[in-house]
């Protein structure tokens, strides 16, 4: 993978570990996705994506970058899945307990498993909101309970799993979802109330992690498997942004990019929806008063949540 200075081009008083609110951790794996090889190569296209969009959001009227994104170093742990789980798990619960707003760019799904561990061990009654065409509830697939098929099996075990956008699955899968906390695409095609139904099933810390082919392939074609009757942009961003303004969203991922040198706009469309979600997170957080905190006083809005500051309440 290409080595990016920082996230976005941004200038390096923004992108330092110790004032950034935000990291951005890229994790280019592709271990074990079953067609359309490729998701390794997700990350790199998302950061040139990034580099070329503009860093001011209209709808929040702010520059969220000025919170400060800093962009960690690439997983690239693939001697097994077992290994690169365990690799995104200590990067992510570290830069937890930095008290950073922890994201990350796939890489196919597999590497969310860790990324959710991680969150789950930190917060309480953990909310994973999931965005996919796919249950990802295999509890093993091709021999490896880490396979992107399996992404989801350890959440549906562990947390409170929403499933949003869910159009293809195996009959197996039906034994261990749990129907209620499903929103099938057929069924939100005709639903006027499906936003608010999936958020009233939500707990406050919520963590998101979207597959990117949860989206239509009219306006996301760079995926390894697509899928007809997706989400399309505007609806996702009015569901994003209202999970965002009414849960504690501890932190997200997007995965599954594949990129195709014929589509450039599935990259764009990353980039933007990356940085949309980061507006929307800061979207009330006064830049300048941030900054202050930065330098002082250390509050981040996600501290309180965190178990291991419990005790001490
Ligand atoms: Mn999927």
């Amino acid at each position: 993978m290409t080595t990016f200075k920082t996230y976005a081009g941004i200038e390096t008083e923004y992108a330092g570990l110790d004032k950034s609110k935000i990291v951005l951790l890229p994790v280019p794996y592709d271990g074990t996705s079953t067609w359309g090889k490729g998701a390794d190569k997700g990350p790199e296209a998302f950061l040139h994506a990034s580099e070329n969009m503009e860093l001011y959001d209209i709808e929040t009227d702010t520059e969220v970058y000025k919170q400060g994104i800093h962009l960690v170093d690439a997983i690239t742990e693939n001697t097994s899945p077992e290994a690169m789980v365990a690799a995104v798990h200590d990067a992510i619960k570290g830069n937890i307990l930095r008290n950073k707003f922890v994201t990350m760019i796939g890489g196919e799904h597999s590497v969310s498993i860790g990324a959710i561990r991680a969150f789950n061990e930190c917060y309480n009654d953990l909310t994973v909101l999931h965005l996919d065409a796919h249950a990802d509830l295999r509890k093993s697939y091709e021999g490896s309970a880490y396979n992107h098929a399996c992404a989801l099996y350890e959440a549906s075990e562990t947390t409170n799993l929403i499933q949003v956008g869910i159009r293809s699955m195996d009959a197996s899968e039906k034994t261990v979802m749990n129907e209620e906390n499903v929103f099938f695409a057929h069924d939100m095609a005709t639903d006027d109330y499906w936003i608010d139904n999936a958020i009233e099933l939500m707990t406050d810390n919520v963590y998101i992690t979207f597959d990117l082919d949860a989206l239509d392939p009219s306006i996301m074609p760079s995926t390894g498997t697509p899928e007809p009757g997706g989400l399309l942009w505007y609806e996702t961003l009015e569901f994003l942004k209202k999970v965002f303004e009414e849960k504690n969203v501890v932190g997200f991922d997007i995965v599954e990019l594949c990129p195709n040198q014929l589509d450039k706009s599935s990259d764009f469309l990353a980039a933007k929806l990356y940085y949309k979600m980061l507006s929307y997170k800061f979207e009330t957080q006064d830049a300048a008063e941030e900054n202050e905190n930065l330098y002082g006083n250390t509050e981040h809005n996600s501290i309180p949540k965190l178990k291991y500051d419990q005790d001490e309440d």
